[in-house]
Parts: C-alpha cells; sequence; structure tokens
C-alpha cells in the first residue's frame, strides 16, 4: 500500500541537487583479437551471413518495387516495403543473443529484425523442434512448398521456411506467416518469438511493455525487446509506455519474487531520421538520443548510445543488457546508432539529406567493414564471404520464385469464400483460464469482506412485501460487475487488472472495492495516467498469453487511448491469420453531471470499429452475466457501464441475480417489457426513460410499448427485433450517444432493410443532441427524456391523442439543424 510509504515533507522540501550518471558512448572498443574468445569462426561468419541474408532479400524488394524486375523475376508489388539497408548489423547484433523465450516488437521498418530474430532462433533450436515448428504452423502450408525438391539439413531448409514465410507474407499470399492479412509493416511469427511489427509509429512502445508485463506476472523466462525508430520517441504511446515500464511499484510495492524490474530493452533503432525530418538538429531536442534515459529514473534506464554499425558493439551491448534485466533491473534504454541507406520508401527521393552524407555513411557500410575485420583478424578468406554473396543471391532468387507463383502461393481465395477475412475477425472462444495452475490470491474468496457484505444484501430491487429496498441494503450494478471479476480472479492465474485508482482506492467508482483485499500488487495495480499505455499494455498481455481487464475512468479518455482502441486492439487477432487471442476487457465508465469532457457516450465510436466487440449492460443482471461472458471469452471486449446506474438495483429479473455464476450470450438484446403497439430499442441507461416512455404510453395514451434493451452493440443479433416489428410495426430507438453518426443510426439503418415491409413509420432515432454536453442543471435538455421520445412518437411515429410537444422534429428543423452541423 502506497500508505506505507510516509512521504515526509521534512525530507522532500530539502535543498539538493540532482546528479546524473555519465551516459556512455559508442564507448564499445575491443578488438577482434579480443572478441575471439566470445565468438567461435563460425559464429563470426554467421553474423556475416545474417547480416547479407537480410541486405539481399531488401535489394530484391527494391529492385521488385522500383523495376518489377529481380535476376530475371518480374513482379509488381503494388504494397508497402519500408528498406532498412544500411540497419543489417543492428538487427543482427540486436537478434544474436535472443531465444525463442525472447520476443521482440518491431515497427514498420522491421523486415531485418523479424529476418534476424528468425534466423538466431533457427541457429537456437535443434532440429527436431524445428521441424516441428514448421510442421505445426498452419498445417505445414509453407513448409511443403520449401521442402520440396530441398536437399540439404533441417537448419537449411528452416532457413527457406523462414524468408518464404515473410517474402509470402509482404506479398499478401496465404502461406505467408500471417495468412497474407499481415504484410510488410505488421508481419510475426510467434513461435520464433517475433512478434508484431506496428504501421503506426510508436505502436509497439506501450504494446511491447504489456509482452513484459505479461512475463513478469506470470514467471516466464526470456525478455522483451521493443525495436522502435528515433522518430517514434516523440509519440504518445512510447513515452507512456516508458512510464508504465519505469513505475517505482515494481521495485517498491511488488512482493517477493515479482519484485524488481521489467525485463524489457526499448531498443531504439536510430537512423537519425523519420520519414524527411531529422531527429537530431531538427524535429527533436535530445542530441544524442541516449539522454532520453535520463530523465526517467534514477537508473536513467541504463542507456546507453551503441555503434549499430557494428554488429559486435551491438552484441555486446545486447550480452551486457541482458544480464541487467536478469538482476531485474530493467528496463534499459538503448540508442542503436544507424544509417537507412534506402530511402524511406522506394518512392523516397531523399531531398532531405545530401548525397555527400549517403554516400559517407555508405563508404562505412557495415556489411563490407565487419568483412573486412574478419579477413584482416585471420578469420576468414575474401573468397568464402563472396561464396556466401553469391548463394544468398541464389536462395532469394528461389524463394522469390516460390513466392510470386502464383499455382505455389495463391492468396486467400475470397471467391470461393467471400466471408473468409470475417471469420477471422474473431477468436470467439471460451476458456475459463488462460493458464492450469493455482491464481495467487491474498485471502479465501469468502472471507473477502465485500464478497461477505453482499451476502447480506437484496439482488431485487424490491423485498418481499413488495417495497423498494433501501440503497445500504441493495445489491447494485457495480455489485455484478465486481461478482464476476472476483469469480475470475480466483480461476484464471493469468487474469491482471491495472487503471487509475485501481487499487486501494477501490476503482474510482468503487467497483473494485473488495478487490484489493484479495490479490497481490502484480495481479492488481493502479498505473500512471496513461491511458494509452492501460490499453497498449493490456493489448501485449493479451497477445502473450494472458488475461486482462484494463479501466478507462471515464469515457472521455477513450480519445488518449484512440490508437490503441482503434488501430491495435481490434486487428491483431486478425492480422496473426486468427492464430493469436486477445482476452482483453476494457471497461469504460460512462459519467455525468461533469459536463463536456466527462460525460459523454462514445460507444459508438467504439462500434464503427471492426474487431472489437461492444456490451452495454443497464441492468445488474445483465452486467454480472455479461461480465462473465467477457471474462470467458477470447477477444477483445469494450465494456461501458454508466455512472448514471452504477447503484441500481435488479428491476426485471424478478428471482434477482443470481449468486452463482451464469453467463449471458453477447450480442442477444433483451425484451424488458412486452407490447404489441410500438417497439423501443434503447442502448445503456437510457434503458430506464424508455421504461418510463411505455409507462405513460400505456397509462395515457392506452399504447403497449415493447422494450428491448440492446445489452451489446456488437456482435447483435436483429431477428428478436425484426419479430418484435413484425407485432408492432413502429419502432423508435433512444441512446445517451449524440445521435448523428451513432449507433442508433446504424441499427435503424438496418432494420429499415430487414423489417421495411412490416414497418408503418421510418425508425426514429432519438439520440442526445449534437452538442457538448452541459452542466448537470441542463443535461435534461441534451439527454434523450421521456417527454423528447414522447414528442417524437408523436410526430413521426403515431399521433398521440392529446400530446403536447415540445421538440421540433419536422423535416425543416431536421434540414436546418444538419445545414448549422448541429
Ligand atoms: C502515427 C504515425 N504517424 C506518421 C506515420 C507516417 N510515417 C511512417 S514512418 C515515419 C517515420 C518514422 O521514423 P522513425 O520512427 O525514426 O522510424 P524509421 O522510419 O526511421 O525506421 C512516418 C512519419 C505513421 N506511420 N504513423
Ligand atoms: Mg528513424
Amino acid at each position: 500500500m502506497p500508505k506505507s510509504q510516509n512521504i515526509n515533507p521534512k525530507v522532500v522540501r530539502k535543498p539538493q541537487f540532482i546528479e546524473f550518471a555519465k551516459i556512455p558512448v559508442n564507448q564499445y572498443n575491443k578488438t577482434i583479437e579480443e572478441e575471439k574468445i566470445n565468438f567461435s569462426a563460425a559464429d563470426f561468419i554467421r553474423i556475416y551471413r545474417h547480416m547479407f541474408i537480410i541486405r539481399e532479400f531488401e535489394t530484391m524488394l527494391n529492385l521488385i518495387k522500383t523495376k518489377n524486375e529481380y535476376n530475371g523475376i518480374n513482379y509488381n508489388h503494388p504494397g508497402p516495403a519500408h528498406l532498412s539497408i544500411g540497419q543489417e548489423a543492428s538487427a543482427v547484433g540486436m537478434a544474436y543473443n535472443l531465444g525463442v523465450e525472447d520476443y521482440i516488437f518491431g515497427s514498420h521498418r522491421s523486415h531485418g529484425e523479424i529476418l534476424a530474430k528468425g534466423l538466431s532462433a533457427i541457429h537456437s533450436l535443434d532440429e527436431d523442434q524445428l521441424y516441428a515448428v514448421m510442421k505445426n504452423y498452419f498445417g505445414g502450408t509453407a513448409l511443403k512448398v520449401v521442402e520440396k525438391g530441398f536437399r540439404g539439413d533441417i537448419i537449411e531448409l528452416a532457413v527457406n521456411f523462414l524468408l518464404y514465410g515473410a517474402l509470402a507474407e509482404i506479398f499478401a499470399r496465404e502461406n505467408g506467416f500471417n495468412k497474407g492479412l499481415g504484410g510488410s509493416m505488421h508481419a510475426f511469427f510467434t513461435p520464433f518469438g517475433i512478434f508484431p511489427n506496428n504501421a503506426i509509429v510508436g505502436g509497439s512502445g506501450d504494446i511491447s511493455v504489456g509482452a513484459a508485463l505479461f512475463k513478469k506476472i506470470n514467471r516466464k523466462s526470456g525478455i522483451v525487446v521493443c525495436n522502435i525508430g528515433d522518430a517514434s520517441t516523440a509519440c504518445g504511446p512510447v513515452w507512456e509506455g516508458i512510464c508504465f515500464a519505469t513505475m517505482d511499484q515494481y521495485k517498491t510495492l511488488w512482493d517477493g519474487e515479482y519484485k524488481g524490474g521489467l525485463p524489457l530493452i526499448f531498443n531504439i533503432m536510430n537512423n537519425l531520421y523519420g520519414m524527411g525530418g531529422q531527429t537530431m538538429g531538427e524535429t527533436m531536442g535530445f542530441g544524442i538520443l541516449a539522454r532520453l534515459g535520463a530523465g526517467v529514473n534514477p537508473e536513467m534506464m541504463h542507456a546507453e548510445r551503441i555503434d549499430g554499425y557494428n554488429p559486435l558493439a551491438v552484441i555486446d551491448a545486447f550480452r551486457r543488457k541482458k544480464k541487467v534485466l536478469e538482476e531485474k533491473k530493467g528496463p534499459v534504454l538503448l540508442d542503436t546508432l544507424t544509417y537507412r541507406i534506402s530511402g524511406h520508401s522506394p518512392s523516397d527521393a531523399s531531398s532531405y539529406r545530401s548525397k555527400e552524407e549517403i554516400e559517407a555513411w555508405q563508404k562505412e557500410d557495415s556489411i563490407i567493414s565487419y568483412g573486412k575485420l574478419l579477413v584482416s583478424g585471420g578469420i576468414v578468406k575474401q573468397d568464402q564471404l563472396d561464396t556466401i554473396r553469391e548463394k544468398t543471391g541464389e536462395l532469394v532468387t528461389h524463394i522469390l520464385k516460390l513466392a510470386v507463383d502464383d499455382n505455389i502461393s495463391p492468396r486467400l481465395d475470397l471467391n470461393k469464400d467471400p466471408d473468409a477475412i470475417g471469420k477471422m475477425m474473431f477468436s470467439n472462444g471460451s476458456v475459463d483460464k488462460m493458464e492450469d495452475r493455482e491464481p495467487e490470491t491474498l485471502i479465501p474468496m469468502e472471507e473477502n469482506p465485500r464478497v461477505k457484505s453482499l451476502k447480506t444484501k437484496e439482488r431485487f430491487y424490491k423485498d418481499k412485501e413488495q417495497k423498494p429496498v433501501s440503497k445500504a441494503k441493495l445489491y447494485q450494478l457495480r455489485d455484478g460487475i465486481f461478482e464476476a471479476i472476483i469469480d475470475r480472479f480466483y480461476k484464471d492465474p493469468t487474469l491482471a487488472a491495472w487503471g487509475e485508482e485501481n487499487r486501494d482506492w477501490g476503482g474510482a467508482f468503487a467497483v473494485y472495492r473488495g478487490l484489493t483485499e484479495a490479490l497481490p500488487y502484480h495481479r492488481l495495480f493502479n498505473s500512471p495516467i496513461s491511458e494509452g499505455a492501460i490499453v497498449g499494455t493490456a493489448i501485449g498481455y493479451g497477445m502473450c498469453g494472458g488475461r486482462v481487464i484494463a479501466e478507462i475512468m471515464y469515457c472521455d479518455f477513450l480519445g488518449r487511448s484512440g490508437d490503441e482502441v482503434f488501430n491495435q486492439l481490434p486487428k491483431w487477432q486478425s492480422m496473426s491469420g486468427n492464430l493469436i487471442r486477445m482476452p482483453v476487457v476494457i471497461r469504460v465508465s460512462v459519467g455525468s453531471k461533469y459536463g463536456a469532457q466527462h460525460s459523454q457516450d462514445w460507444s459508438s465510436l467504439t462500434a464503427h470499429i471492426p474487431g472489437l466487440k461492444v456490451v452495454f449492460p443497464a441492468t445488474p443482471y445483465d452486467a454480472k452475466g455479461l461480465m462473465n461472458t467477457a471474462l470467458q471469452g477470447t477477444d477483445p471486449v469494450i465494456f461501458f457501464e454508466s455512472q448514471r446506474i452504477y447503484d441500481i438495483g435488479e428491476m426485471f429479473h424478478e428471482s434477482g441475480v443470481p449468486e452463482g455464476y451464469y453467463e449471458i450470450p453477447l450480442g442477444e438484446p433483451d425484451i424488458k417489457r412486452a407490447g404489441e403497439d410500438i417497439t423501443i430499442l434503447s442502448i445503456g441507461a437510457t434503458l430506464y426513460p424508455v421504461i418510463k416512455v411505455a409507462e405513460i404510453l400505456q397509462e395515457t395514451y392506452g399504447l403497449s410499448a415493447e422494450v428491448i434493451d440492446a445489452r451489446t452493440l456488437v456482435p447483435f443479433n436483429y431477428q428478436p427485433v425484426v419479430e418484435s416489428i413484425k407485432k408492432t410495426g413502429r419502432i423508435v430507438l433512444a441512446s445517451d450517444a449524440s445521435s448523428r453518426g451513432s449507433f442508433l443510426k446504424e441499427m435503424a439503418q438496418t432494420i429499415t432493410e430487414l423489417a421495411f415491409d412490416y414497418l408503418d413509420a421510418p425508425p426514429v432515432v432519438v439520440g442526445s443532441r449534437n452538442w457538448i454536453i452541459p452542466a448537470y442543471e441542463m443535461e435534461e435538455f441534451f439527454f434523450p427524456q421521456p417527454a423528447r421520445i414522447l414528442d417524437a412518437i408523436n410526430e413521426k411515429i403515431v399521433p398521440l391523442k392529446g400530446h403536447k410537444t415540445k421538440s421540433d422534429f419536422s423535416a425543416e428543423k431536421i434540414i436546418a439543424l444538419n445545414k448549422e452541423g448541429v
């Protein structure tokens, strides 16, 4: 508990100076003779070969992109190819000491890193293991291609497999490592510890932290390397990831063997440029990038600049830094200095740098220099190196031939199965626990004070005498969410939860009250105010095999995690060819009373993004059942909770909220009130004003309304809604989201298509106004209130006898408002 760490004013107000230690810059100075202790001749030569394989692979890609031809093979590749010609020593040096249990993450420019890590993995595995990896991957389809007619050992077969899998992926072929759904900027191959590249600059900055957390929390061996570019250090996810990775609590508050820093290296592939912006001297102010470590923690992240043009200097640094991580003193920041001789992309005219500069770096080309070093050190003769180059050219030519042949390497057949990609959007698993071991908890669940107190609560909002239960005795919606979550914590040992004020405080809205007593720090902890990294780390944790609940305190703050929620979380399952799973639940609390930046319902934004499941319960029974299902699943779920109804009791499920475990399938709307004359479909907390509308319709106008609670936005079963409309012929839809572009509009449009023949009037949407949300005292003018919903029904669906309309739903008004943009 941070309470145990007293902050004494006498100490913190004392005058003093902060002292910075020296940051080493290019301090590697071993001779080749000295390195002979560390490397055999075969090792030295293997390093050369790996560098040259990368060089030739990318030279081929460059020629294919610019000339549509390599060694007599013609091909047009319209997709991306961000080449790293010049950076090979950095990639090979980085991967040299890594085993398959060590994970790398990358950027848009990571072909070299993938190949280097793959080649290093091939070297570290024995032949049986290697063959098993290749045979088991997607049924061995890629293996079959490279195995045909191959003569050589398993290691060379695996080299063929690696190059083919990567190239087929770049060319969007089904035999690619990710079925062609990842492509150049997203390719990965987890059996070799190669985790996703990322087309969003800096995207790996927080995801990789989640992977390191997975290793730490689940006591897995291996380290994580986050390979990102120098320009990405200005990106939010990178800074937030660094903050997340360097929190004091790992060293001060986490217990026993969990104490200590994360096993993570931020390896900045510093090629000195973004696309055209020069980081040192133009777009950043750090001068030497390694300086960034200085401000982050007292260890200065063990930052160093290393010469990424010399593979031996990089290997040396990684060997030393791995030790730092083994001593639990991570994370580490490496400024791996390198240079991109190729353009940012093949269309880059290099207008931002001089010819002289490029030539100067070419003169020091790492492969040529390293080759000379080996020759001068008596390790190899020049003709041996020439042979390696020649054979590599033949290998790359062979692989290219295989990858561009439509018969050998077809694409996913979308003519045969037009839904093939759609089927890969979700994994749709149902898994009690992600690993089979005892979950670590602090006390038996029955001894938990909140669990005990919930036993005394009334699980329906009225008692036996039909009197409303007092708030103090009422089982509330927040209790339903709590019960589902604590149950899973005692079931799934990998489950961890984090977010702002998650521990001690009990979650900002008391959903987690009682969890601090139940769980050690490494399973429930407070995060920095880093909404991007809260979600980004959850993504990394999930894709490595852990289940996680991350919390966004207010829906409005989703904007801060926009990239993670829109670009990362939804995409990695399908971009892996549906190989990885993403058991990540993001709890998002929708505010009220706090005005324009703390009360918005953005559920529609998330529902728009393919690859996310979106849930918005409105009752304690639904909240518990849906959270149970979300936590049983293997897909990313955005779980919205309205602050307006956290303390509401169960009003619909007459036997109350069950004490035991039950699931409610995602996607099934629920009829909360049966009726014959008009259907009202609501999302989230709007259920309650809608129920009021149904009562008024019945009592005042003699109309019986059928109220359907959507409960889930994605997936969604329209059948019950269509069945309802078959009876009623009318529908009004309501939710708290601003109506323009909302999910209600999507639903209204789909319903029109599905139920046009049964409708007597168009589906009418009553959302919130297209304004800022005003202060609580004016909220009634913003959110859909019963009167406004009745106005809409009266004006647009069925006249309500004697009803006096206040809101203007006329065509003129709709046109005028849209014209004004409100
Ligand atoms: C968030 C984001 N902004 C901009 C881009 C366009 N872009 C692609 S690469 C790049 C430069 C990245 O530089 P750096 O991080 O140093 O990596 P490098 O390209 O040098 O390997 C830019 C601006 C992008 N892909 N993502
Ligand atoms: Mg760069």
